[in-house]
């Protein structure tokens, strides 16, 4: 049996192409699988109800719980689109959902799991608008609020933030950020770190232990294995070869 990590796939519409192909692995993995790991950002915008669910993730969901009616464990990381994942996640599909990155234990060995968008203690602007999309007042905003208004504002402003994406990326390096966050893991006793975030596929073997950035989802379907004791990244093949 073996485990996957999976990150970044925004999804948006069942009729877009990574989500068709999301819901092909999926249905691939069916009965093989121990454990999925959703580290965030699966959607482009989530926000969790108690009885509403936006219509056009109904699929996926139904992929989910398919999954776990063959005996999968899902573990859903919340990311900067996907937040208060709580009620709907955790009680109707049985998750364990996490609000933060967190350690797990794989086979005896300590990893620690993050969405990524925590990495940078230096990104105090961010964490400031972290705190206040998951505040109390905004909670309840957020339930006063017709869905249909949310979802407007929420792409809209998702599609603002992702212009800010390529000026952080000229401050800082993701791969030097990524380096330095595992680190301070290691020090703490983790063997290896898996972050998704930066829609950067690699993964890196060092002395101290193993870094597993997971790409995305959206264009490169690349995701991370955890099978006999080790680390590998894939990519999912949409097409057949022709060879
Ligand atoms: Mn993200």
């Amino acid at each position: 049996m073996r485990d996957i990590f999976l990150a970044d796939a925004h999804l948006r519409h069942p009729a877009d192409a990574n989500y068709q192909h999301l819901l092909t692995f999926l249905e691939q993995q069916r009965g093989h699988l121990r454990t999925l790991y959703l580290l965030g950002d699966i959607f482009e915008f989530w926000v969790g109800y108690r009885h509403v669910v936006f219509a056009p993730y109904v699929p996926l969901l139904e992929s989910l719980r398919r999954l776990r009616q063959a005996g999968t464990d899902i573990v859903y990381v919340e990311g900067n689109h996907d937040f208060h994942l709580g009620p709907y996640f955790a009680e109707e599909l049985g998750c364990r959902v996490l609000t933060t990155g967190e350690g797990v234990d794989l086979d005896g060995r300590p990893v620690f799991i993050a969405h990524g968008d925590l990495v940078n203690p230096r990104d105090r602007a961010y964490r400031l608008l972290r705190r206040t999309l998951r505040s109390l007042p905004l909670r309840l905003l957020l339930q006063l609020l017709p869905p249909d208004w949310t979802w407007g504002i929420a792409h809209c402003a998702s599609r603002q933030s992702g212009k800010g994406h390529l000026a952080k990326r000229r401050r800082w390096v993701p791969e030097q950020m990524l380096a330095e966050h595992a680190n301070r893991r290691f020090a703490e006793g983790y063997q290896a770190v898996v972050t998704g975030h930066f829609h950067a596929p690699w993964l890196q073997r060092n002395p101290e232990g193993t870094v597993v950035s997971l790409g995305d989802w959206l264009d490169q379907y690349s995701y991370a294995v955890w099978e006999d004791g080790e680390f590998r990244l894939e990519t999912f093949a949409p097409w057949p070869s022709l060879s």
